[in-house]
């Protein structure tokens, strides 16, 4: 009974991390929204002032999917320090192109979009 407890509490260990949903539109980082509310962002200021995303804790093994529900390219990167730890590379508007990030290294983190540099959060790996 003790050991199947361990191995329980072992396995919920291991499969905590979680994926965060980045929904970009408007030219924003509007966190866990809807590809409709998305597509009706850039029409409702309110709305995109309520989702907006400026700072997210995330921990070490958690992901970050990158969603671009905008009407033109982003390329979003992330850096801790001034050394790139990852690029999202050009990604096109669509479902087709959402591409998730694994976060592997700690660190305060500033993600920005290199066409677009008033997209911009911070982001702190733990
Ligand atoms: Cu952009």
């Amino acid at each position: 009974m003790k050991t199947c407890l361990i191995l329980l509490l072992t396995f919920s260990a291991v499969t905590h991390a979680e994926v965060f949903r980045m929904v970009q539109a408007d030219k924003t980082f509007l966190g866990n929204i809807t590809d409709k509310e998305a597509a009706a962002a850039s029409d409702d200021n309110d709305f995109e002032e309520k989702h907006k995303i400026e700072n997210l804790n995330v921990k070490v093994g958690d992901s970050i999917q990158f969603i671009n529900r905008d009407e033109v390219s982003h390329n979003v990167s992330g850096w801790v320090n001034e050394k790139n730890i990852f690029d999202v590379k050009i990604q096109a508007p669509g479902a087709t192109n959402d591409r998730v990030i694994e976060l592997k290294t700690k660190g305060e983190y500033i993600i920005q979009c290199a066409i677009h540099p008033k997209m911009k959060i911070k982001l702190k790996v733990e």
